[in-house]
């Protein structure tokens, strides 16, 4: 582990206590575990907000009857350089598929390759999740 620097902030209390109580629900034990998630998760934003390389996550759920669906989205992961390192496909009924696609590369790619994926016909829900380790992933 890094070495650990101790800072102080200071806050409204009733800031503090709606925190608290939010981070208490969530399973947090203490504030400076939330606080470092939370840093965190400001830092990779700022990443993908300059474009560097990270890695994400696209969940999509899509009706497979619908026709060249499949094979677009095949198409599509074929076409995207390399970006696609794994993909896993459940069958969740006899309509609809549910895919997740662990992509690397520069955000702007990968969020371009995301919408490019939720804006076919017959993907019915998807999310994007971006994440980072922190360190350069080049
Ligand atoms: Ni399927």
């Amino acid at each position: 582990m890094d070495h650990l620097i101790r800072t102080g902030i200071s806050l409204e209390d009733e800031l503090l206590k709606t925190f608290d109580e939010v981070i208490g629900r969530k399973g947090y034990r203490n504030r400076s575990e939330a606080i470092r998630d939370l840093i965190r998760d400001l830092l990779v934003s700022e990443e993908a907000d300059k474009n560097k390389v990270i890695v994400g996550t696209l969940t999509i759920v899509y009706d497979h009857h619908r026709p060249n669906l499949t094979e677009k989205l095949i198409d599509a992961q074929h076409r995207a350089g390399g970006r696609v390192l794994a993909t896993t496909h459940v069958h969740l009924d006899h309509h609809n598929c549910l895919e997740v696609l662990i992509m690397k590369g520069r955000s702007g790619a990968i969020r371009a390759f995301a919408d490019g994926i939720l804006s076919l016909r017959g993907v019915k829900h998807g999310r994007l999740v971006i994440t980072s380790t922190g360190k350069d992933l080049q």
